[in-house]
């Protein structure tokens, strides 16, 4: 202990010397520190940093030390993420027992520092990382390693800068959720999500593992939400043509996690000092749990299946009591499973069809004395409250249980925007900030084929240029923000690599908005340092989106990414549903107006058209709006493909058969068609004719040839 001390006191020295210019052969006589703190190469960007000049050499036989049993944990974090990604594997020891230390790991747990926060201290006699809690420590740790990857010179030495970093986070919530319930990642590859959540400083992970389309956590006195509910056959004539050999039916896509892997992965996400928050939605996205209990349901269905469509389902659960006594076992098992202070419960896109159409719900909302189905959804919400609440535990939930009056101590989870978010905290409420499409890493990172996605472009910068504070705010309103998340929604991404991509390298962007203080937000800075932040993933094998894989359009071919849409109302990168096993082509398309123009094309009388294209399925829940997907007729029983010259409206200089397409279920190339007498540049526009909108034809891609080149 007076060991602790005593580098406690020794680290504030050269930090007050580091401050006032003089300690011994430290040179720096800024006065602020703030244009330094973004000049190390560290993401997220620490709030103050005081500079010396020269290194400090450290040979790769790094001996480190610690204080007690938790700075023990980290040492040995930090030495394995160091062997890991630089090949340097240091030796660990009790402080006592060494003499030599290069880097010391001292929990102070008497000095009262905001909870995160840390000092990391290099100077000629060596590193020490030190703090008041556990987490801070570790956060020192991760800085200290993202030093030493930006430092490692040679095969024996490691040059680190003297510097003195005093650092800790904005926000209490930095969060990022990931849906397992559209499709599924197992614990090892949520526990890389983990690892990279932890190398970023974030701290919450929210896990929603119930949909419409699974239920993926094991709750014991209800077997059949996974048996049943974990297990869905895929949409689409590929998938549906896929008999599994054992039952003799579609094979099932699925899987769910045992309680005693989910206890794995929270006791892993707290050994990075990352909070796992379980979603059990409520009283919408039901559709898997009344597939396996359909007395829940509004209007029980015998044989309702798990559906595999996405979008929003009509299917709520009712309001008996036996439905309220089940929600609560299954929090009951869910709380035994995640120790954490939070239990969040859904609550988004309940359409209230059901509940307004059901004269049992009707009666119920009378009993209750609620006057409509919005105040209904708020009665239901403030339940689930007052059970967690009697269990010490703090319900949150998505902005619309805002609808109807909100549960007293409930959390609000903004996505629509920041509205909810602003009502919240002016009432009194705390809020976490997850708006749409900003913070929804299910959009795409680059403009690229891969990976699939939701088409719209949510670049690393703008998400670095998201502010996560509303200006709405008064400054006492504004402690109730207690931070930001983006959410990772699978309907897309159908592979872990692939989730992988869409988090990287946007979680760094996240993270410096969430942890750094508002004067080191600059984009300038934080675009320098992702160069190291790449290769950090690199060394980790983490796959990200880098900009180099943006392929810009070369000669007269187009992939559908590369062809303009005709409209914007639901772009999306959409896998095909074949071939079931290998690689699967992936087309941008505006799934509400099928329809791709080629910009400027360049023709002449000779040149010819051919055109790949494939058919999807419609497997989206979107109501009503289904009636506004514009259908053309058909001329011959399997459609065309349409080309028109300027305008997507007139007569088509060029009509091609699909016959040859129909019955392949992946990509086909359509016959060369001729486009007629015209020349010179015009836009190109494609689309389908069809009688139904099930499946969908989509362009995959097209090209110009000119018969004299060929
Ligand atoms: C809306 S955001 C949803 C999700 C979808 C997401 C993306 C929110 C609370 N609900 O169910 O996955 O859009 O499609």
């Amino acid at each position: 202990m007076l060991a602790t001390r005593m580098a406690k006191s020794a680290a504030s020295i050269v930090l007050i010397g580091l401050l006032v210019g003089c300690a011994e052969r430290v040179e720096n006589d800024q006065a602020s520190a703030a244009p330094e703190a973004t000049s190390v190469p560290i993401v997220p960007a620490p709030r103050e940093v005081a500079r010396g000049a020269g290194t400090l050499g450290i040979s790769k036989n790094v001996a480190l030390t610690y204080s007690d049993v938790e700075a023990r944990k980290t040492a040995e974090y930090f030495a394995a993420l160091l062997k890991r990604t630089t090949g340097i594997a240091p030796t660990i020891a009790s402080e006592g027992t060494s003499q030599t230390a290069s880097v010391r790991f001292t929990l102070d747990r008497d000095n009262a520092t905001p909870e995160g926060a840390y000092t990391l201290a290099i100077t000629h006699s060596g590193v020490s990382v030190s703090a008041s809690t556990p987490a801070g420590l570790f956060y020192g740790a991760v800085t200290l390693w993202q030093l030493f990857t930006a430092s490692v010179q040679s095969a024996e030495i490691v040059e680190l800068p003297l510097l003195t970093i005093d650092d800790e986070p904005r926000f209490e919530w930095r969060g990022l959720m990931i849906d397992s319930a559209r499709h599924f990642q197992t614990i090892d590859e949520l526990k890389q999500i983990v690892d990279a959540m932890a190398l970023h400083k974030m701290n919450v992970l929210h896990w929603h593992l119930t949909d419409d389309q699974s239920w993926r956590l094991e709750i014991k006195k209800y077997p059949k939400l996974t048996s049943v509910g974990a297990w869905r056959v895929p949409a689409g004539a590929a998938p549906a043509a896929d008999i599994d050999p054992a039952t003799g039916k579609p094979r099932l896509y699925g899987g769910f996690y045992t309680q005693e892997q989910a206890r794995e992965l929270v006791a892993y996400a707290a050994e990075r000092h990352i909070t796992v928050v379980p979603e059990i939605e409520m009283p919408g996205h039901a559709s898997a749990a009344i597939a396996a209990y359909p007395e829940l349901a509004v209007f029980p269905e015998t044989n309702a299946r798990v559906p595999a469509d996405w979008g929003i389902y009509e299917n709520l659960f009712n309001v008996e009591e036996s439905t309220f006594a089940f929600l609560e076992d299954v929090l009951t098992e869910a709380m035994s499973v995640f120790p954490g202070e939070y239990i969040h419960v859904g609550g988004d896109e309940a359409v209230k069809k059901q509940w307004e159409s059901s004269p049992r719900v009707k009666a119920r909302m009378k009993e209750f004395g609620v006057k409509n189905t919005h105040e209904l959804q708020s009665y239901f919400i403030q339940r689930m409250e007052k059970f967690l609440n009697r269990h010490d535990r703090r319900l949150i939930g998505w902005d619309e249980i805002l609808e109807g009056g909100l549960a007293p101590n409930a959390t609000v989870m903004s996505w629509r925007g920041i509205e909810g978010a602003v009502a919240a905290a002016t009432a009194g409420h705390d809020t976490v900030l997850s708006p749409w499409p900003i913070l929804y890493f299910d959009n795409r990172p680059l403009d690229t084929a891969n990976p699939p996605g939701r088409g719209r472009v949510i670049s690393v910068e703008d998400v670095y240029r998201f502010d996560p504070m509303p200006a709405a705010l008064t400054e006492d309103q504004r402690k109730h923000v207690l931070g930001v998340q983006a959410n990772v929604w699978t309907e897309h991404i159908r592979t872990a690599e692939r989730l992988q991509y869409m988090v990287l390298p946007r979680l760094a962007a996240l993270a410096e908005i969430a942890w750094s203080s508002p004067e080191r937000i600059d984009w300038e800075s934080f675009s320098a340092r992702l160069p190291e932040q790449y290769m950090r993933y690199e060394q980790l094998g983490l796959r990200y989106a880098n900009p180099k894989l943006v392929v810009p359009a070369r000669g007269a071919y187009r992939s559908s990414h590369q062809l303009a849409l005709c409209s914007d109302k639901l772009p999306l990168a959409l896998e095909d549903d074949a071939p079931v096993q290998g690689e699967r082509a992936v087309f941008f398309v505006d799934i509400m107006q099928p329809c791709w123009i080629y910009k400027d094309a360049t023709i002449g009388a000779s040149t010819s058209l051919r055109a790949s294209v494939g058919q999807v399925p419609f497997n989206f829940q979107i109501g009503d709006s289904r009636k506004e997907i514009p259908l053309r007729r058909p001329a011959t029983p399997a459609g065309e493909l349409e080309v028109r010259l300027d305008s997507c409206e007139g007569q088509p200089i060029a009509v091609i058969p699909l016959a040859s397409a129909v019955d392949n279920q992946a990509v086909t190339q359509l016959p060369a068609a001729a486009l007629g007498n015209h020349s010179g540049t015009h836009d190109l526009c494609f689309a389908f004719t069809q009688h139904d909108l099930d499946p969908t034809w989509v362009i995959e891609s097209v090209e110009l040839i000119d018969a004299g080149a060929e």
